[in-house]
């Protein structure tokens, strides 16, 4: 009997608890692990009893009706954070999450968040629900953040576009979408890509393959093997893809590379899944970062494109973001975005209304815009500069006449260390340092200060455990 079968089974006893035991005693009763056997006649000490209903009494309370729930594994990324926090060695380091921190290693609010909310109180704004599909400032003012405010589909209002739970609720909506509408075709997904894309797509139960990314040997992209797998697979796949510094690897295609890729993506027929977590934070520029998608767009593609502004807004828990599905019509846009609010509103009704009037007021007040752009070149240059301090003490520090350059080409928030599992463990486990198993480091957390114990961390790690 499985787990799931015997939760089933305890699920549909009837609900009183004395009775469900009862019921449960006459077969076999899973408990955890292992499966305890009952005759009800002879060996079952609680049935025949004068003391029966006080016994069983006691036995519904210790027996919970998830029994077969099994622990679940702490998760790759979030679960790094809660290690750090049990840690209590002052020299301890969270590289782990994607969190922006200060040369001081504190959480950051961005000015222009206060004074939006400050706005917003000023204002005395209510809380009253939103639409389905979100704020309507927010819509247009993210779409057009991503595409330019004169892009064509824009325009000719052939984009869908939803307010989301951040970035993942976003990409989340679009897989619903894609098992709805597009019943068995696969998402195509970067090796190696953020491990919560296969979470979503699992739990969507949309079926996915991975395409060819990271080549160890170079430390670059693996292009020719990126580009022979999507031709590969099978015509209308949705191919997704990461709009800019790409995670965990912090390398990104070329744009002549982005052109071969839309090349074949045409050829077969694909639907392009972007994925834009960091528009604004890679480069420092917002305009840049959303190069790759506005080289798809300005092909006539159709194509998704999920939004977050936890990074390049600090606005992690507000949860905000969206999906865009750029259409071939106006007509199909508003069918795909009728869709759309079908599928978010029994998920979770609408979506939350603070963080999406943040961006409506930054993006839609020409100063407030203005003195965004500025903080995030300034996030963005703390991010290079500690990029290229712990390029300077690795190279200083280790005798070994390895290269590191691999580490200055990456870009984005992460560097990919090359580091594998139990030398990630030996950083966390000597040298407190925090990080994800797969051998990443946010340098969004890492301050100047700390590069050369980084360093010398790295280089024992590497050096010393195979
Ligand atoms: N897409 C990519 C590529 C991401 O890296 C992340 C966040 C998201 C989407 C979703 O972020 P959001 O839901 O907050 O908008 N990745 C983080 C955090 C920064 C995480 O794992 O949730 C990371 O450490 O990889």
């Amino acid at each position: 009997m499985t787990s799931t079968s015997t939760m089933l089974s305890l699920a549909s006893a009837p609900p009183t608890a004395s009775l469900s035991v009862h019921e449960n005693l006459k077969g076999r009763l899973k408990l955890g692990g292992g499966s305890l056997s009952f005759n009800k006649e002879k060996a079952n000490p609680f049935i025949n009893t004068k003391s029966f209903s006080r016994i069983s009494m006691v036995a519904a309370v210790k027996i919970s009706r998830f029994e077969g729930v099994t622990m679940a594994p702490p998760d790759p990324i979030l679960g790094v954070s809660e290690a750090f926090k049990a840690d209590n060695d002052e020299k301890k380091l969270n590289l782990g999450v994607g969190a922006y921190r200060t040369e001081e290693l504190q959480p950051y609010v961005l000015n222009v968040v206060k004074k939006a909310e400050n706005l917003m109180v000023e204002r005395g704004e209510n809380k009253e629900y939103l639409p389905i599909e979100g704020l309507a400032a927010f819509n247009k003012a993210t779409a057009e953040l991503l595409f330019g405010a004169s892009n064509p589909v824009i325009k000719e209002q052939r984009v869908a576009t939803v307010q989301g739970l951040s970035g993942t609720g976003s990409l989340r909506l679009a897989a619903a979408m894609i098992e709805r509408y597009f019943p068995g075709a696969k998402v195509l997904i970067s090796s190696p890509t953020w491990g919560n894309h296969k979470n979503i797509f699992n739990d969507a139960r949309v079926p996915w393959s991975e395409y060819r990314y990271y080549d160890p040997k170079t430390v670059g992209l693996d292009f020719d093997g990126m580009i022979a797998d999507i031709k590969a697979a099978p015509e209308g796949s949705f191919v997704l893809l990461h709009g800019c510094a790409h995670n965990p690897t912090g390398i990104d295609p070329t744009p002549e590379q982005w052109e071969k890729i839309a090349d074949v993506i045409q050829e077969k027929n694909h639907i392009p899944f972007f994925d834009v977590a960091y528009q604004g934070f890679a480069s420092g520029s917002l305009d840049a970062d959303a190069g790759s998608v506005r080289l798809f767009a300005a092909r006539g593609m159709e194509l998704l494109v999920a939004q977050s502004y936890s990074k390049n807004l600090g606005l992690y828990a507000e949860r905000i973001g969206a999906i865009n599905v750029v259409c071939t019509s106006a007509d199909a846009a508003a069918r795909v975005k009728s869709q759309l609010k079908r599928l978010a509103r029994p998920m979770y009704s609408n979506p939350p209304i603070h963080g999406a009037k943040i961006v409506a007021n930054v993006v839609g007040d020409p100063t407030l815009f203005n003195e965004w752009k500025a903080e995030m070149e300034m996030m963005a240059g703390r991010i290079k500069n500690v990029r290229q301090k712990l390029y300077d003490s690795l190279t200083a520090k280790d005798k070994s006449g390895k290269d590191w350059s691999f580490i200055l080409k990456q870009i984005g928030m992460f560097s990919f260390t090359g580091l594998n599992k139990a030398q990630s463990d030996n950083m966390t486990n000597k040298w407190h340092v925090y990080m994800t198993k797969d051998g990443r480091i946010s340098l969004a957390g890492l301050s100047l200060a700390k590069c050369e114990y980084l360093a010398d961390a790295i280089i024992d790690s590497f050096h010393n455990v195979s």
